[in-house]
């Protein structure tokens, strides 16, 4: 700064005490004041709830310091910075992972036990932030942390759903889902900003006129509704960067209705006003599909186009040439989700920049690049022509000149190959017009990423075949991985210590390769023993919860098996329920003086269905009606224990994970596009139980298939085997099992009977009964493995050694480098 300014700056920083301190008694003062001033209750009397409401706004003060600094200094620079679009974002708790992330755990810790307050119990006074659904939300939330944590230049960009994913709540073993009201109590990791706000515009009509001399597109819109940005800082480890999480919620907009209000119908113009705000209200619950919803299709052009219009902005503030904007902006579209931001930037800068449509699609082509997550043909979105038309009239031209000159193009590469060009055509024609939103996504973008290598095979050789054969250099992939910091740091304190003495570091803690120093320490004595007692006492953590939860008493001798994900018919939990069945049988027919051999298992399932999936909410079903029958069964007892644990999220995966033995992966090959779960299992050196789809193929690589138990059809087998369908062969103790549940050994056989259809009769369509035979054998090794615990020990410390691969910090680099070609940018201070 000069002149005035400068004078000004130098009285602020006179005025200044320097940044908030760090030390436990700045920390405690500060913590006091938000009681006295932010919470209003006394500073003499003051319960656990509003205590973490202090200490929460105390961290929250020290992370908008490192934001601004950030923000200032990215402004300085103008790096080229990432844009990441995802309508889902899964961040869990955010106070753990703050202080850990800003190195003050120990201070906090410290301040708060003066003051006669406990870290961890304030810690479990926050609720989940669930904006998204699964293994694409979860994975956004830990790229945000490694993408700060690497220094960065990136904004996340999403929506801010007043209600996260449904809380899931067993009556009688059956789902209900109840709403999240998750902003009841507040939430002090986001800042308001009410001055940062757009207008976005939907329906009405296109209008032509002549702009000097030439013919341009108007739209005239029938709607407006503001989008008011919500900040939630993400602080990166080892760093002062802190990037910016902007989240949108939907306000009825500021231009009146004047029409509407001179009528004078006031409160109902009032009340039509407010129902703007729906669009932001809700998070939709299905992961599979959301095909043909208006309000979908709203929410995911109102954060688009705010999104757009702040990018746009922040690019205009420093050039005034667009063709710079491919060497300031790189458009990260996470699935197909916001790939309405094609056709938007279109308009941009068509309608609105006048740069004409060729300019402008050369610069499109040179800024977005799109990720997709599965290969579920459920999962490729669509949109009803009709529906866009009335809700972006103009969207749905700009696609269908995208399109005609797509088209055009292809012509002249292929010629008239009719089905080729039908199939590859944007727009689906048929009873009901569409638009492909992967293939305009494919069309637009540089680069289509898979989220591991055999997704991206996948891909190439099925799902985008055409596309590949045609612009094959587009098609990358870079292996899905999860954050440390979270999966180990702040769920697994005990192993991260262990580590840490270990390896003589806490570097891994951002190079996480150093862990592979592990290695030579996997078959150590003094390691080993400890490694077992810090996993022994995360086992007692977790068996005090599942007795909460359910009531069930579990011996902490056996081994914890666990599979926790959304409920698929392809993650196949019915798969492992019905070898539930059979080790209980098997138990049952037992002599009694077998039963000594028998290795105690405690079967923890836990996970959500999507409202509407029928059969998916018949799994959770069952295994109730298992669990009911297994735990009361006292000639049983301690040898096989089966619990569901409710309202499976992400600080119940931070609970459960490092209390795990085994932990299952066991979907039907070539259907789980990668899988994250497997990643913070493995860290935690849990061993896993898995067929050879999406990562698992990469983890074998890692830590070697003698260090798991694999089973199971290969990617490649799995066609060959659906072909023969009612020919398979499936074991005589599938049958058996299956026969159980349709026999009512469990109740409810009326209820069961369409589940046990999906899996009989030549209708088994993820292959079920094909891989039970070598499921069980697998189950098997398991059992023999845990009972020599000297190799087992080993096993699982080889894991963890192994699992840097998998990190998230690995992934953003290669994005960085060979996708968005964006470089760290470090705040200096
Ligand atoms: C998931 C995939 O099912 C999972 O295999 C992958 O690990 C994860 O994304 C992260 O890449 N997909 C979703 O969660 C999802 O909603 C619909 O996909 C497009």
């Amino acid at each position: 700064y000069s002149g005035e300014r400068k004078a000004k700056a130098e009285r602020i920083l006179g005025l200044m005490d320097g940044f908030l301190k760090n030390d436990p008694v700045s920390l405690q003062k500060d913590i006091l004041e938000h009681v006295e001033y932010t919470v209003a209750r006394s500073r003499f009397s003051f319960d656990d709830f509003e205590a973490y409401q202090a200490l929460s706004h105390s961290v929250r003060d020290r992370l908008i310091e490192r934001w601004h600094d950030t923000q200032v200094y990215f402004k300085r620079k103008d790096p080229k910075r990432l844009y990441f679009l995802s309508l889902e974002f899964l961040m869990g708790r955010s106070l753990s992972n703050s202080v850990i992330n800003l190195g003050i755990r120990d201070q906090c810790a410290d301040a708060l036990s003066q003051l006669g307050f406990e870290f961890e119990v304030l810690a479990e006074q926050e609720g989940d932030a669930a904006l998204g659904n699964g293994g694409l939300a979860r994975l956004s939330a830990c790229q945000m942390d490694s993408l700060a944590t690497l220094d960065y230049p990136a904004w996340g960009y999403g929506l801010r759903y007043q209600y996260g994913l449904f809380r899931q709540v067993i009556l009688d073993g059956f789902q209900h889902e109840q709403p999240d009201y998750w902003l009841n109590f507040g939430n002090p990791w986001e800042i308001e900003r009410v001055h940062v706000s757009y207008a976005v515009k939907f329906y009405g009509n296109v209008e032509e006129e002549i702009l000097n001399g030439e013919k341009c597109k108007v739209w005239i819109p029938g709607e407006t509704v503001e989008a008011v940005a919500y900040d939630n800082p993400i602080p990166g480890y080892g760093t002062r960067n802190t990037v910016n999480l902007r989240l949108w919620a939907a306000k009825p907009s500021g231009q009146h209705d004047m029409e509407s209000y001179n009528t004078g119908d006031y409160i109902n113009a009032v009340v039509n006003r407010q129902r703007a705000e729906t669009i932001s209200s809700v998070l939709y619950p299905d992961d599979r599909s959301h095909q043909g919803k208006e309000l979908r299709l709203k929410q995911q052009y109102f954060f688009v186009s705010a999104s757009l219009q702040d990018i746009i902005r922040r690019f205009k503030e420093a050039h005034d040439n667009f063709d710079v904007f491919p060497e300031k902006v790189a458009l990260q579209l996470n699935d197909t989700h916001p790939s309405l931001a094609i056709p938007e930037v279109m308009r941009v800068l068509v309608d609105e920049e006048h740069l004409g449509w060729n300019r402008a699609w050369d610069i499109v082509c040179k800024i977005f690049s799109f990720t997709t997550h599965t290969v579920l043909p459920e999962g490729l979105e669509k949109i009803p022509v009709d529906l866009l038309e009335s809700l972006l009239p103009r969207h749905l031209q700009i696609i269908y000149d995208i399109n005609f000159n797509f088209m055009e193009e292809l012509k002249k590469k292929i010629g008239l190959d009719y089905d080729r060009l039908s199939r590859m055509s944007i727009v689906e024609e048929g009873a009901v017009k569409n638009i492909r939103m992967a293939n305009l996504s494919i069309v637009c973008c540089h680069t289509v990423d898979g989220v591991s290598r055999v997704h991206s095979e996948l891909l190439k050789s099925r799902v985008f075949k055409d596309f590949y054969e045609l612009w094959p250099q587009k098609f990358q992939y870079k292996t899905n991985g999860v954050t440390q910091r979270r999966w180990i740091v702040v769920s697994n304190p005990g192993l991260s210590a262990l580590i840490s003495k270990w390896l003589g570091t806490e570097a891994w803690i951002r190079d996480v390769d150093l862990l592979t120093g592990l290695r030579e320490y996997a078959a150590d004595a003094d390691l080993q023993q400890e490694w077992k007692m810090v996993r022994k006492v995360n086992k007692m953590r977790l068996a005090e919860y599942i007795e909460a939860m359910s009531g069930v008493k579990v011996s902490l001798d056996a081994m914890f098996d666990v599979q926790i994900k959304r409920i698929h018919e392809y993650k196949r939990q019915l798969l492992n329920i019905l070898s539930i069945i059979h080790r209980y049988d098997c138990i049952k027919n037992m002599e009694k003086s077998d039963r000594r051999k028998v290795v105690p298992r405690v079967c923890i399932i836990g996970g959500k269905a999507a409202p509407g999936y029928e059969i998916a909410k018949k799994i959770i079903k069952l295994c109730h009606a298992v669990a009911e029958k297994i735990n009361n069964d006292t000639d049983v007892g301690d040898l096989l224990k089966l619990v569901f644990i409710p309202d499976y999220n992400v600080s119940v995966a931070e609970l459960v994970i490092p209390g795990a033995d085994l932990s299952q992966h066991i979907s039907t090959a070539g259907h789980e596009a990668s899988g994250t779960g497997s990643m913070k299992f493995l860290m935690n050196g849990c061993l896993l139980l898995a067929t050879a789809d999406g990562s698992t193929i990469e983890i074998i690589e890692e830590i070697g298939s003698d260090n798991m138990f694999l089973f199971g059809a290969k990617v490649h087998e799995v066609q060959a085997l659906r072909e023969k369908g009612p020919a398979l062969k499936t074991p005589l103790q599938f049958a058996r099992v299956v026969k159980m549940v349709r026999d009512g050994y469990f109740g409810f056989e009326d209820h069961f009977k369409s589940l046990c259809d999906t899996v009989e009769g030549g209708s088994d369509f993820y292959l079920l009964g094909s891989d039970f035979a070598s499921y069980l054998e697998a189950q098997a090794a398991a059992d023999k493995a845990f009972v020599d615990q000297e190799k087992w020990t080993r096993m699982s410390i080889l894991s963890t050694a192994g699992s840097g691969r998998f990190s998230s910090d690995r992934t953003m680099e290669e994005y960085a480098k060979k996708t968005w070609g964006i470089e760290p940018c470090k705040c200096p201070f």
